[in-house]
């Protein structure tokens, strides 16, 4: 991952230099943009013997940039657009980079290349003894012009004098066989070179017998020991390329580049799948020779955003959550083979519908438990939890199943409501409240339809409930406190019906929790249900209440929507028309 490839840039100019001290020779691999970068970076394997061997350094490519921009490797690539790759390669790798400094200009512009490479990070530049403006080395039949020895060992002194950091280095790089002039003229120029103070001599060639290489490095090693001390040998076998590097390094070689693969890698999979698409008329086929893209998502830190999105998320969600549980099944959801929260009204989810609200108010901490349809739910940025005894328990239970999660205030609403964000912002007004630790909402409109609500409602009488008038009721919230809830009394009696949304303080969760367990410890049934495993919602409620906690009731007069049965929503999807 890009980003965790840190490192200051004058530890890195020294690592080439500690990196051959270390292990004698060091294998340098081109890289041309970042991704390349970043691929050489952490490419490694691990051999038979154990060895683990990886990339200690990259070549800045004078070919392979010229080529990445679309251009011959002429020297048409200004310094400035060169040192963007550079800095580009460099701000997401942490291994040393050499740079290809082509001739290096004339004496004054080489000072400037050394300044900037120094600056930009860079622990090597190599500048080849051709003259301005130079042809690639590597085409058979290019007319290559060399430069004077003299006239090269001076640019060479000036780049030695002008750096500051005694660590980047400024190596001779020498054309004569190349350029078809024979090793003793490598061999000269290269004494030359050395005495103007080159920290190490590259010798080139593109011939595919390394034997003129190798008489190249003996008489290297064989030049008087204090004109060699310190001094580095390089090679680039693109052309001998049957010698690995441990037997270059063993002929004295201390640097060995592969100038030039990764591009072209990139170039023959570039033309291999552009053939693959136009000729299948599609991708299918060209996928299979492609990196998916979560690799890539991976390689450049994508995959690492999403997690730190996701802490930080978590870390700023709302303290009051929002809990629901959706484990149930009912004939309606059956009937849809989805869970309720699921069913959509008008192209929304229900639960989309929900969370909207849910967000509109700034609460985004949603628990959710699950059970029939559980695998239905891909939403994001939801905690879940998973009750798979949906068709045996009932929604405590379901609850329970996310205890963990229940720590400090929260909203309870079942999965099959659609509340307005009035009612929301009213519960989260307990949140200043030090008053009230546990909260039911209820309604009083079923006083006048009772006799076509079809099912089994949860009624509230509270202490100080009447009929009044429905407006009026809105005023005095949290004032009542409710004495019974649930299912078995009579309506008459009865002032309210709860809407299934609740609110906890911190307190209220502590005391919620302690009711379970000890319930749990018994086995025991609460309030108006037959067995511990079907204890309802409004039967802890109940508990609470027998056992001294106040249950305050917050009025709402409309404003809400269950999704009961067919008929209900058929009425949602002619209100979100
Ligand atoms: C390069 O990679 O740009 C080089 C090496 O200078 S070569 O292409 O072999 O000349
Ligand atoms: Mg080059």
């Amino acid at each position: 991952m890009s980003l965790e490839h840190r490192i200051d840039n004058v530890k890195r100019i020294g690592l080439l230099k500690k990196k051959i001290q270390q292990k004698g020779f060091v294998r340098i691999i081109e890289t041309h943009n970042a991704i390349s970068g970043l691929i050489a970076n952490d490419s490694t394997v691990v051999l038979d013997t154990g060895e683990q061997r990886e990339f200690d350094g990259f070549w800045e490519s004078s070919l392979t940039d010229s080529a990445s921009k679309g251009f011959p490797d002429i020297e048409l690539v200004s310094l400035d657009s060169r040192l963007e790759t550079i800095s580009q390669i460099l701000e997401v790798t942490d291994k040393p980079m050499i740079v290809d400094g082509d001739t290096g200009g004339d004496f004054n512009q080489f000072e400037y290349m050394v300044k900037k490479l120094e600056r930009a990070g860079v622990s090597m530049v190599i500048i080849e003894d051709k003259v301005f403006p130079k042809r690639n080395s590597l085409e058979a039949g290019t007319r290559q012009t060399l430069e004077k020895p003299e006239v090269f060992a001076e640019k060479i002194r000036r780049g030695i004098e002008i750096k500051s950091d005694p660590d980047f280095l400024v190596v001779a790089r020498i054309e004569s066989l190349i350029a078809g002039f024979g090793l003793q003229d490598a061999i000269e120029r290269a004494e030359l070179y050395l005495k103007a103070g080159a920290d190490g001599i590259m010798i080139h060639s593109k011939d595919a017998d390394p034997s003129q290489i190798i008489e190249f490095a003996k008489k290297f090693k064989s030049f008087p020991p204090e004109l060699i001390k310190e001094k580095l040998l390089i090679c680039v076998p693109t052309t001998y390329n049957s010698l690995t590097c441990s037997q270059l390094a063993g002929y004295g070689f201390n640097i060995i580049i592969h100038a030039n693969h990764n591009l072209r890698a990139a170039y023959k999979a570039m033309e291999d799948v552009c053939k693959q698409i136009l000729t299948y008329d599609r991708t299918a086929e060209a996928d299979e020779i492609c990196t998916p893209i979560k690799s890539i998502f991976a390689k450049v830190g994508f995959l690492s955003v999403k997690e730190k999105d996701k802490q930080a998320a978590q870390k700023l969600k709302s303290k009051l959550k929002v809990v629901i549980p959706s484990a149930g099944v009912n004939e309606l959801t059956r009937q849809l083979g989805k869970p309720i929260a699921l069913v959509e009204i008008n192209n929304k989810k229900l639960i989309e519908r929900q969370l909207e609200n849910f967000y509109n108010c700034g609460l985004d901490n949603i628990v959710l438990i699950r059970g029939f349809g559980a695998e239905l739910f891909t939403l994001e940025n939801i905690e879940y939890f998973d009750n798979p005894d949906f068709e045996k328990t009932f929604v405590l239970e379901s609850l329970f199943k996310a205890k963990e999660a229940l720590t400090g205030s929260f909203i309870y609403i079942n999965s099959d409501l659609i509340i307005n964000e009035s009612i929301l912002r009213n519960l989260m007004t307990l949140e200043k409240n030090p008053e009230v630790d546990v909260a039911v909402v209820v309604d009083n409109s079923f006083q006048y339809h009772k006799h076509n609500i079809d099912k089994k409602l949860d009624l509230v009488r509270t202490n100080k409930g009447s009929k009044i008038d429905p407006i009026r009721l809105i005023a005095d919230n949290f004032s009542e406190d409710a004495e019974y809830i649930g299912k078995n009394i009579d309506s008459d009696i009865a002032h309210y019906e709860f809407i299934g949304v609740a609110y906890f303080s911190e307190k209220g969760t502590q005391k919620l929790h302690q009711i379970y367990n000890q319930a749990k410890t018994a086995n025991r049934a609460l309030h108006e249900s037959s067995s511990f495993g079907m204890n309802s919602f409004t039967d802890i409620l109940q508990e609470l209440i027998n056992t001294g906690t106040k249950v305050k009731v917050l009025k709402t007069y409309q404003g809400w929507m269950e999704i009961h049965n067919q008929e209900d929503l058929e009425i949602a999807k002619q209100i979100y028309a």
